[in-house]
């Protein structure tokens, strides 16, 4: 049973320069998180990616009234991986119903039972953006009593200010940095 799991949080072709929603410099972590999942891999921990998998009629879209410009709608090229993912990772789709927004990787799926039935105590996060998707999914890690570290060298935000709040938030709440090159 691995005791850890390791959660690539929407490394997705619309998350990096040229894409759709775009996190500047994006794409400088996708060689961090490649040798990173090879890392945890040798270490027998469960690899686990999510990914943002909207319909095209997306409450987050702006065409909806949402935030975002339209991405990573399901099927497209936009919503493909950028890292290097072993066959035996767990893909975790979220934010897949018209109706419903979901930053967090454990929100609206099974993410959480995946975990316990797999004897996971500790989870590492990486991926983008910072102040979304990173930031929910690690808090909810928390939340259901995983000890939780923050891969500080394999994120990336939208926006530095709002990045640095994300991380105040984040230890406030528990989790714990660490990096990639010191694992
Ligand atoms: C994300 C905005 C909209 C993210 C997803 O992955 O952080 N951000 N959808
Ligand atoms: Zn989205």
């Amino acid at each position: 049973m691995p005791e850890e799991a390791l959660i690539v949080v929407d490394m997705q072709r619309d998350f990096m320069p040229g894409g759709a929603l775009p996190v500047p410099e994006g794409d400088k972590i996708i060689p961090i998180v490649n040798e990173c999942v090879r890392k945890f891999r040798e270490r027998g921990a469960l690899i686990v990616a999510t990914r943002d998998w909207h319909p095209e009629n997306h409450i987050s879209f702006r065409e909806q009234g949402g935030p975002w410009p339209r991405h990573c709608v399901q099927n497209t090229p936009g919503a493909e991986f950028v890292v290097e993912l072993p066959e035996d990772a767990v893909i975790i789709s979220k934010a897949t119903e018209p109706d419903k927004e979901a930053y967090s990787g454990f929100e609206g799926t099974n993410l959480a039972e995946i975990l316990m039935e797999k004897g996971v105590k500790r989870v590492y996060v990486c991926g983008v953006a910072t102040e979304y998707c990173v930031k929910a999914t690690a808090l909810d890690a928390v939340k259901h009593g995983f000890e939780t570290y923050l891969l500080t060298d394999a994120i990336k935000g939208i926006n530095p200010e709002d990045e640095r709040k994300a991380l105040e938030e984040l230890q406030r709440a528990g989790v714990k940095l660490t990096s990639c090159s010191s694992i």
